[in-house]
C-alpha cells in the first residue's frame, strides 16, 4: 500500500521541479506512483515542444503514462545507465540517506533504474518525512518462497503481511511475477544493516529500503513551493 497522504499541489510542485533538471539529449529514469507522474507529465509537455530525452519506464504504470503523453520509451533491459532518473517514495529520512519504497509493488524495477542513474532524484510531499523511517518495508518475494521469508522476516523482528490485491481476490502480483511482503519492523534505527539483511534472504528478489543513492529529495508543500533536501 503506498504513502499518499500529501496533497496534488505539493506534488505537482515537486515533480515540476525534479523534471526540471533534465536536459536536452538525456535518457530519463520515470519513476512509479502520483508524484513522480507530475514529472512525467511535464516531460511529455516539455517532449512535445522540441526536448530530446527517452524515457526509461519502471512499472507498467508508468510506461502507460509516458506513452499517454508522448516521452519516447527505451526498454529497460537495453539500458545500462540513465542520466537522470525521478521516482517517488513513501517514507524518507530527513538526510535522504535512506527512503522506504514500494507502496506501488514496482521497487524492483525502480532499484534497477536508480542504481543506473549518474543522478538519483526523489519526489515527495513534507508528509513523507520521518525520523527515524518507520514505514513497513515492501518485500518483493518468490512466490515458492513466501513462507521461508516470512520466518526470515519474522527472525530479523519484523512482521510480515501478504500484500492483497485491491480489486479483486487474493494477493497483489508484481510486474515480474511475484508476491509482495509488507513487513512492518517498527522504527527503522539502521536502515542499512536491514536492507543487508533483507538482500541476504534467499527468494527476496528486491526490498524497498534505497540506502544512499537519492542526490536530493525535492519536497513540495501545500502552497505549491519547492525545497531540497
Ligand atoms: C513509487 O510510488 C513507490 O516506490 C512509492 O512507494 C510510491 C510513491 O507514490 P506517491 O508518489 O503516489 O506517494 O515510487
Amino acid at each position: 500500500m503506498k504513502n499518499t497522504a500529501g496533497t496534488e499541489a505539493a506534488k505537482r510542485a515537486a515533480g515540476e521541479a525534479a523534471a526540471a533538471e533534465v536536459a536536452d539529449g538525456d535518457v530519463v529514469g520515470l519513476g512509479t506512483g502520483s508524484t513522480a507522474a507530475h514529472a512525467i507529465r511535464d516531460l511529455g509537455d516539455r517532449a512535445a515542444a522540441g526536448l530530446d530525452i527517452e524515457g526509461v519506464a519502471t512499472s507498467y504504470q508508468s510506461r502507460a503514462l509516458a506513452r499517454e503523453v508522448g516521452v519516447p520509451l527505451l526498454s529497460l533491459s537495453d539500458v545500462a545507465r540513465v542520466d537522470v532518473a525521478i521516482d517517488g517514495a513513501d517514507q524518507v529520512d530527513p538526510d535522504a540517506n535512506a527512503l522506504v519504497k514500494g507502496g506501488g509493488a514496482a521497487h524492483a524495477r525502480e532499484k534497477v533504474v536508480a542504481s543506473a542513474a549518474d543522478r538519483f532524484l526523489v519526489v515527495a510531499d513534507e508528509s513523507k518525512f520521518a525520523d527515524p523511517l518507520e514505514y513497513p518495508v515492501p518485500v518483493e518475494v518468490l512466490p515458492d518462497a513466501l513462507a521461508r521469508v516470512e520466518r526470515a522476516v519474522r527472525d530479523a523482528d519484523g512482521d510480515p503481511e501478504l500484500r492483497a490485491a485491491e480489486r479483486k481476490d487474493g494477493p497483489v502480483v508484481t510486474d515480474n511475477g511475484n508476491l509482495v511482503l509488507d513487513c512492518d519492523f517498527g522504527a527503522i534505527e539502521a536502515p542499512a544493516s536491514l536492507a543487508r539483511t533483507l538482500s541476504g534472504v534467499a527468494g527476496v528478489v528486491e526490498h524497498g529500503l534505497f540506502v544512499d543513492v537519492a542526490e536530493t529529495v525535492f519536497v513540495g508543500d501545500d502552497d505549491g513551493d519547492v525545497t531540497r533536501t
